[in-house]
């Protein structure tokens, strides 16, 4: 029924197409193919069938055979056993490769290198073995972040949590797609073809901001991911107290609620905030201090802004002592 022309086009994918971007990771070929083949049987199908019909529907219409229709023959064992062969042996091959790359989907190589991803309302963190951070990297939310950076050519595995609803972590050009869920860790793998940057979308609507939800993977060569890898290890005490409180301003998320620009979000901005007073939602006011700005991450709940849900979360089991003295004077140099 495709015009034979046709079919070189059809068969070509590798550069993406209008059904899949590129194919970056090792299973993407064997996906696209188990797909391809059970599309276009059932293409093959589909039209016979209403070919079929309509020709039936047209040879053999009332008014052109001119009677009542004759009793049909309800029993042909020869046509029921090819009709039902056939198909069950397409059936067969479409399990058999289903099952056969699903379990390579599925089994995590023992050599794959660990990455643990952390999705929350509203970006993603990624913990690397060595101690570095890594975030966001959207470059919408202009949070300076790089991504999720990954080695080509070997294996890497993502341990998926989330701290609050469920979220998804998706990376179509590699075709992966696994749910991170509230109280459990679940983990996929993939290993990288093609050095480049591509899209990490979160596959699951997760609230307000969740088409912000959006970040990269960028593929480095083994000789650049390590070079990146060494560049990260940034040890926050040898640097000044606010720029040590920058860094955990974006490790932390606090860009995806906080614009540091004037124009409040899903949070109040905060820059120009220092020592101003602010207006609480039950009326009373409050002077930005050391102490407002602390009870804030441990307790974001204890005094609410007017005009603003209560939604900022808990930073008690993530933050140390330190670390909140750091974004204390983040939010301080802001003033200047
Ligand atoms: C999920 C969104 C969200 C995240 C993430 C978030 N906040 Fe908030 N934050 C809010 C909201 C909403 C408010 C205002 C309501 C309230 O007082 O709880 C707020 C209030 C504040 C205030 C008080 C501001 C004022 O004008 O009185 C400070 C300071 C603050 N956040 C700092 C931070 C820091 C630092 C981080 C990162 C460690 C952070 N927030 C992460 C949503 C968020
Ligand atoms: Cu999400």
């Amino acid at each position: 029924m495709i015009p034979i022309a046709l079919l070189p086009f059809l068969l070509q994918h590798t550069q993406g197409d209008f059904w899949f971007p590129s194919q970056a990771s090792r299973n993407a070929s064997s996906v696209d193919e188990l797909f391809y083949f059970i599309f276009y049987v059932s293409l093959f199908a589909f039209i016979t069938i209403v070919l079929a019909t309509i020709i039936f529907a047209v040879r053999y219409r009332r008014s052109r055979v001119g009677m009542n229709p004759e009793d049909s023959p309800h029993h042909s064992t020869k046509i029921e056993i090819v009709w039902s062969v056939i198909p069950s042996m397409f059936m067969v091959v479409m399990f058999w490769y289903g099952f056969k790359d699903y379990v390579a989907v599925r089994t995590i190589p023992a050599n794959a290198y660990e990455i643990q991803v952390k999705a929350k309302k509203w970006d993603w963190r990624f913990v690397y073995p060595e101690g570095v951070e890594s975030y966001g990297g959207n470059v919408d939310m202009n949070d300076g972040g790089e991504g999720l950076v990954v080695p080509m050519g070997r294996p890497v595995s993502v341990r998926l949590e989330s701290s609050d609803v469920l979220h998804s972590f998706y990376v179509p050009d590699f075709r992966v797609k696994m749910d991170a869920v509230p109280g459990r860790y679940n983990s996929a793998w993939f290993e990288a073809t093609e050095p480049g940057v591509y899209p990490l979308y979160c596959a699951e609507y997760c609230g307000t901001r969740h088409s912000r939800m959006l970040s990269q993977v960028v593929v480095k060569s083994e000789e650049d991911f390590q070079a990146w890898l060494k560049s990260q290890a940034v040890d926050l005490a040898s640097l000044p107290p606010a720029e040590a409180g920058k860094q955990l301003f974006q490790k932390n998320g606090c860009t995806a609620c906080h614009s540091l620009t004037g124009t409040p979000g899903v949070g109040p901005a905060l820059d120009g905030k220092y020592g101003t007073t602010e207006t609480l939602a039950d009326g009373s006011t409050v002077t930005i201090d050391d102490n407002y700005i602390r009870e804030s991450l441990l307790d974001p709940n204890a005094k609410i802004v007017a005009n603003f849900a209560p939604s900022m979360p808990s930073f008690a089991a993530q933050l140390s002592a330190d670390e909140i003295s750091y974004l204390i004077a983040f939010i301080k140099s802001l003033n200047e």
